[in-house]
């Protein structure tokens, strides 16, 4: 063998330490090593920055399901895909705060509220706005994903006390027209910035399985790493295939280049919360300790994601009772991501 695997990794090493700058070439070396090279490499770079054994836990809540008018060509929620979800109207604060004192008391410490919308309109921004008070009066950390927000709809989100807004770039930027025509991921972009300019924490990630090639991955990767600062939470989602969406059906991803994503997520943005996020109720359980080992540390705790199942709470503490993982207190990672 001409190139030995170690010269490989070495020159990974060598390549960043000149540049800090993570382009998709290097990246893409990244997900090309050995995969003992690689989630060493990712492992080592969480712990000098992380608790190896602390995940966060969030809860998600769909509080306005269904009738999106988008076509994300993953998501059961668009009005235009038949997949049995339907059209409900927005939850009444009270049902909001009763979910989330119950995702309290089974130990989560984020509540994430999210709305099948294009964006929000000021009527149900006001709504979402009670919400978080409410929420975040329980001493429980406030997330939110509600679509595009115009000028200044995030300033209220952040005067209301939500702590970080969810947004994803969802894939790399030469596949995302194929996957959705509706927005383009420079609106993505654009959103990202208001959410900055406010002063919330920005979640910001992808799904992976949707058909991409790993050089689209990478690129997904790099231009998450990129964004100045890159965010705090970094959702790495394994398509959920539903049936009646236009992904269904699309073949499966490896679920090691499903670890490798997480490792190629943790090695470039060290500091960031990384969450394995949708694609765990279908997940063996020694696939999802090989992500904890290549650096997720945060994941969506409780039997439903927002509208597909996620595994029963009971079953999560048990496995990460198996591995000696324990739950993250929720200001810890707060003031991680302060002291950034
Ligand atoms: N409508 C808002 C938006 O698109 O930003 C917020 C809710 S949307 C459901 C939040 C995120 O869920 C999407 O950006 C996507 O990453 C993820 N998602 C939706 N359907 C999914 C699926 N079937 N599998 C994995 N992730 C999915
Ligand atoms: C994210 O990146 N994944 C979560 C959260 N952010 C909002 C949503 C996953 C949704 C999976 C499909 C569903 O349950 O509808
Ligand atoms: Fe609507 Fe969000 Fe689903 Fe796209 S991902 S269809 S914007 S709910």
């Amino acid at each position: 063998m001409d190139t030995l695997p170690h010269n490989a990794q070495d020159r990974v090493y060598a390549d960043n330490a000149a540049d800090p700058r993570w382009t998709v070439a290097r990246v893409a070396a990244l997900f090309e090593l050995p995969f003992n090279d690689l989630i060493h490499r990712a492992h080592t770079t969480h712990r000098a920055h992380f608790d190896p054994n602390a995940v966060q836990l969030s809860t998600l809540l769909s509080v306005k399901t269904g009738g999106c008018p988008e076509d994300c060509g993953y998501c059961p929620q668009a009005a235009r895909h038949h997949t049995g979800v339907d059209n409900e109207d927005m939850l009444a604060v009270d049902a909001v705060l009763a979910a989330a004192r119950a995702a309290k008391e089974r130990g989560a410490t984020r509540f994430c509220m999210g709305a099948a919308w294009r964006g929000p309109k000021q009527r149900d921004l006001e709504r979402v706005i009670d919400m978080v008070k409410a929420v975040r009066a329980l001493g429980m950390e406030t997330c939110a994903t509600l679509g595009m927000l115009k000028a200044g709809q995030a300033a209220q989100l952040k005067t209301a006390g939500l702590d970080y807004y969810n947004h994803n770039l969802d894939t790399a930027p030469e596949f995302y027209g194929e996957i959705v025509s509706t927005r383009t991921q420079d609106d993505r972009l654009d959103t990202l910035e208001e959410v900055r300019a406010a002063g919330i924490h920005v979640c910001c990630g992808g799904i992976v399985g949707m058909g991409e090639s790993r050089r689209m991955r990478a690129a997904l990767v790099a231009q998450l790493a990129n964004l100045d600062p890159y965010p705090e939470s970094v959702p790495i989602n394994n398509l959920v295939q539903v049936e009646g969406t236009p992904l269904h059906g699309s073949a499966s991803l490896d679920p090691f280049e499903f670890v490798r994503t997480i490792a190629c997520a943790r090695i470039t943005m060290p500091k960031a919360m990384v969450r394995l996020s949708a694609g765990r109720h279908e997940m063996p359980e020694g696939i999802q300790a090989l992500c904890f080992f290549a650096g997720a540390n945060s994941i969506f705790y409780g039997d439903k994601l927002l509208t597909t199942g996620n595994p029963e709470a009971e079953h999560d503490r048990a496995l990460m009772g198996r591995l000696g993982l324990y739950p993250m207190a929720g200001e810890a990672t707060t003031r991680e991501a302060e002291d950034r």
